[in-house]
C-alpha cells in the first residue's frame, strides 16, 4: 500500500532524529522508541470515538499500522463519543491516558490549556496540505496540538421518495419547510422533520439562520442572548408546536436515525458520520439513491451550519519509549492514505487538499455535496470553553421544548451561564 507523503516524511524524520540522538537500544533506555535497527517500536493505546458504523474501519486502520511497524503494539479501544472528553481528562489526571486520543475539534484547546496533550509542531511535514478550517482547530496559543483527521458539518438528509409522494421540493428555507409540511403529512403520511431536541449542536443552524451566534470571540462578547438567539428558540418552538417537526429529549441520535431510516420522517439534519448508518437503513439499503443531502434550510436572516470534526492528539504523559510510536501513529491516522480510505469506505470528509484530488474521493457523491458545505461551515471559537458551551444550551433548549422557559428567558439564561464560564466577557 502506498504510504502517504506525510507518513513517509514523518517516519524518516523520526528515524533520523533517533539516530542523531544516538539511540539504539530500543528498550527506552534513553527514550528513543527505536530498536537496534532504528525501527520504530513501542506500545500505543488508541482511544477511538467512532460510532458503530465506523469503528470496524478505524480498527482495521490501526491494525494496518502494526503491519507497517511490527515492533509497535497498537491497542485499539473504541470508547464511543458521549463522555469521551471527560474520560480522557480523568484518565490523564490519573496518569493513565491513552497515548493517542481521537479528539473532537472543540476538545483540543481544552486539553491543551490543561497541558494534557503534546505539542506536535515537530511532527507535521506538510501543514499546507490541510484545509485551513480543519487546521484552525488544532492550534492553541500559537502551537499545534493535534493532527486533523476528518472535518464535517450538518446538512439536511431527505427521503426522495417521500418528498416526491408529497409533491414537494427539498426545502431551502424554514418558510418552504413550513409551506410543504401539510402536503408531506397528508400525502406521504409522515412527519416532515426530526429535530434534535436533546443536543444543542443541532440548534446552531437555527441560530445561524437568524443571523446569530453563541459568542463573538473576537470581541469577547456573549451573543446568544441577543434578539437572534431569541428568534432561534422561537423558530424551534414553532416547528415543534405546529407539528412540522418531532423530537425527543433523550436518545435523540438513535431516535432520529430510526425515524429517518424507517421512513417515519421525511427529513433529518445530520452529518457525514451518519451516512454509513443511514445507507444501511430500511429506506435506503436496497435503494441508496433514495437518500438526498442538501444544505440545511435557511432562516429569516441567512443559512449556516457549524464546523465539526476530529483530530488526533498525543497524551503529554506518554512514556519516552512510546512517544515516537505515538506521534508516528497520530501522523499515520492523519495521513493522505488513511484519509483516502475513510472516504472510500465511510464517505467521511478528508482534511487534506491533496486527498480531494484522488478520483475515488473526487467522484464520491457525498463528498461532492459535503465539501462545499464544509468550506462554508461557520467557524466556531476554538477557546478552551468551546466544549462547555453546549451543556447550558442543552438545558435551556429542553426547557423551551417542555414549555418550562420562554424563548427570551432561555436565551437570557444561556447568556448568563456563558458569562460565568467566560470571565470578563461582555
Ligand atoms: C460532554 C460538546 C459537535 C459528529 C462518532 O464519534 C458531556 O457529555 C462538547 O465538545 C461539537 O463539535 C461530529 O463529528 C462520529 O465518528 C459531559 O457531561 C462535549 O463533547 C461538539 O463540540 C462532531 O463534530 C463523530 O463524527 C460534560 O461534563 C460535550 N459532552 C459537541 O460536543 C459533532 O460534535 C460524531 O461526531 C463534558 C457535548 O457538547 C457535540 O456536537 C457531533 O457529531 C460522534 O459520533 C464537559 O463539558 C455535550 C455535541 O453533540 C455532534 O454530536 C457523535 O455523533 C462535555
Amino acid at each position: 500500500m502506498r504510504r502517504g507523503i506525510g507518513t513517509t516524511a514523518l517516519v524518516a524524520a523520526i528515524a533520523l532524529a533517533a539516530t542523531a540522538c544516538g539511540s539504539d537500544d530500543g528498550d527506552g533506555g534513553n527514550g528513543s522508541g527505536k530498536d537496534a535497527s532504528g525501527e520504530l517500536s513501542g506500545t500505543v493505546t488508541f482511544w477511538d470515538t467512532s460510532n458503530e458504523a465506523e469503528k470496524g474501519v478505524f480498527e482495521t486502520l490501526a491494525e494496518d499500522f502494526e503491519k507497517k511497524h511490527p515492533k509497535v503494539d497498537v491497542k485499539y479501544v473504541n470508547i464511543g463519543f458521549d463522555d469521551a472528553q471527560n474520560k480522557f481528562k480523568n484518565a490523564a489526571n490519573a496518569g493513565e491516558a491513552p497515548e493517542v486520543m481521537r479528539t473532537e475539534v472543540a476538545w483540543v484547546s481544552d486539553f491543551a490549556s490543561l497541558q494534557l496533550i503534546e505539542p506536535l509542531g515537530d511532527v507535521v511535514e506538510d501543514e499546507d496540505d490541510y484545509l485551513p478550517q480543519a487546521w484552525g482547530s488544532t492550534q492553541y496559543e500559537g502551537e499545534t496540538y493535534a493532527l486533523p483527521q476528518v472535518t464535517d458539518t450538518l446538512a439536511l438528509f431527505y427521503n426522495k421518495e417521500l418528498l416526491k409522494k408529497a409533491g414537494v421540493e427539498v426545502p431551502t428555507s424554514i418558510e418552504e419547510l413550513k409551506n410543504s409540511a401539510d402536503a408531506i403529512k397528508d400525502e406521504a403520511g409522515v412527519t416532515p422533520l426530526y429535530l434534535r431536541g436533546d443536543d444543542s449542536y443541532w440548534f446552531l443552524p437555527y441560530l445561524y439562520g437568524e443571523g446569530g451566534d453563541l459568542v463573538d470571540a473576537g470581541a469577547e462578547k456573549v451573543t446568544i442572548g441577543d434578539p437572534a438567539g431569541v428568534a432561534a428558540f422561537e423558530t424551534v418552538k414553532d416547528l415543534l408546536d405546529s407539528g412540522v417537526a418531532e423530537t425527543d429529549l433523550t436518545d435523540g441520535y438513535a431516535n432520529q436515525e430510526r425515524a429517518f431510516n424507517n421512513g417515519d420522517v421525511a427529513m433529518m439534519v445530520n452529518g457525514p458520520w451518519a451516512i454509513a448508518g443511514t445507507l444501511a437503513g430500511e429506506q435506503f439499503k436496497d435503494n441508496p439513491d433514495n437518500l438526498g443531502v442538501a444544505p440545511v434550510f435557511a432562516g429569516s436572516e441567512g443559512q449556516g451550519a457549524p464546523q465539526g470534526g476530529w483530530n488526533l492528539s498525543v497524551y503529554a504523559g506518554t512514556a519516552p519509549e512510546n512517544m515516537d510510536a505515538a506521534k508516528a501513529f497520530a501522523a499515520y491516522m492523519s495521513s493522505p492514505e488513511v484519509q483516502q480510505r475513510t472516504t472510500e469506505e465511510l464517505s467521511l470528509l478528508p482534511t487534506r487538499t491533496s486527498v480531494y484530488e484522488v478520483d475515488s474521493v473526487k467522484n464520491n457523491q457525498m463528498v461532492q455535496f459535503f465539501k462545499p458545505a464544509v468550506d462554508k461551515a461557520v467557524q466556531r471559537a476554538w477557546i478552551p470553553q468551546a466544549a462547555s458551551l453546549f451543556d447550558p444550551l442543552n438545558k435551556e433548549l429542553a426547557k423551551v421544548i417542555k414549555d418550562a422557559a420562554s424563548p427570551k428567558g432561555a436565551a437570557e439564561s444561556t447568556a448568563k451561564e456563558y458569562r460565568k464560564l467566560l470571565e470578563g466577557w461582555k
